[in-house]
């Protein structure tokens, strides 16, 4: 039996959720086209009967600004600490160089495989290009090509993963998934679509917690506050009469439906916290320990 921790790193946008969700075949990580979308170390259980991989997808690198990004590469952090395996995922239309200037400085002590993704969306040269480029790195010990959204590559990733995990007995249970809660994803489904619908700060200066969770005969009835610095945000979110707050509420609804497996009721509110950002209590209420 093999079982160990492969954890995902790389610059924002890179497509790490992407990969932990193909890696799993199950969506567990929150996904957009904006930069700063994962903010917390997302655990995904692997089990299979020859080994048990918990794969982690990260924040992605950055240099923190506030205090939220300081516990963003807290969960980085962590995640180098623990790898057993440690894969490097740059787009390849990203710029390379920032990106190996970001894994050098790493210092990874562990087996490091570089994944090129997005290839999809490449041509031959370049793809042959950023090998190329990649291959000559001391702290990879293989390239591969993948593209996390088709699929792609994805088997002999996982290959060359089962060839430097180590040895050992499972540390999770078979049927664990994650080691987070239902109320952290369902918060997450809320966050994701206030990626997808406000531009500028709106999504960076918005955190969202669960407050409520609590079965009603047939509903599950849940209750979550968006968070938000300003008061003109807080009325952005609401929209004209209520329609974005009502769409938002109305998408998330559906994905937290599919993912509790039952009818949900969800109520939404919008909290003005100037500057939660920046402040250790609120960080911490929201999860941001
Ligand atoms: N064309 C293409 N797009 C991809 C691929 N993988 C991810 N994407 C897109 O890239 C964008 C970013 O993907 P994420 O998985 O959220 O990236 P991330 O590295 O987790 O980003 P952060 O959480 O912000 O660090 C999304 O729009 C994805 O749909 C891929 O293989 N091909
Ligand atoms: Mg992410």
């Amino acid at each position: 039996m093999k079982a160990g921790f492969v954890n995902i790193f790389g610059k924002p946008n890179a497509g790490k959720s992407t990969l932990l969700n193909a890696l799993m075949g199950e969506k567990l990580a929150i996904v957009s086209s904006k930069v700063q979308t994962t903010r917390h170390r997302i655990k995904g259980i692997r089990t299979e009967p020859e080994y048990q991989i918990i794969f982690s997808d990260t924040p992605g690198i950055i240099e923190p600004k506030y205090k939220l990004h300081e516990r963003m590469m807290q969960a980085v952090k962590s995640s180098l600490e623990d790898a057993d395996v440690a894969l490097l995922l740059v787009d390849v239309a990203e710029n390379w160089d920032e990106a190996d200037a970001i894994f050098a400085s790493l210092r990874l002590k562990v087996p490091s495989l570089l994944v090129v993704n997005k290839l999809d969306k490449a041509t031959p040269e370049k793809k042959e290009a950023c090998f190329s480029f990649f291959g000559s790195k001391a702290y990879a010990k293989n390239v591969l090509g993948i593209s996390a959204i088709n699929g792609a590559g994805l088997p002999e990733l996982l290959q060359n993963i089962l060839h430097y995990l180590p040895e050992g007995e499972p540390f999770f249970a078979e049927d664990e998934l994650t080691d987070l809660s239902e109320r952290f994803f369902v918060a997450e489904m809320i966050r994701e679509k206030i990626y997808d619908h406000f531009e500028d700060e709106i999504p960076y200066h918005t955190t969202v917690l669960v407050h409520e969770f609590k079965q009603k005969s047939a509903l599950l009835k849940i209750g979550a506050n968006i968070i938000v610095q300003r008061e003109t945000q807080k009325a952005i979110i609401i929209g004209e009469r209520g329609s974005m707050i009502k769409k938002i509420g109305s998408e998330a609804r559906k994905d937290i439906e599919a993912f509790v497996g039952q009818k949900v009721f969800l109520e939404l509110f919008v909290k003005v916290r100037p500057k939660w950002r920046e402040n250790d209590l609120f960080l911490k209420e929201y999860g941001y320990g």
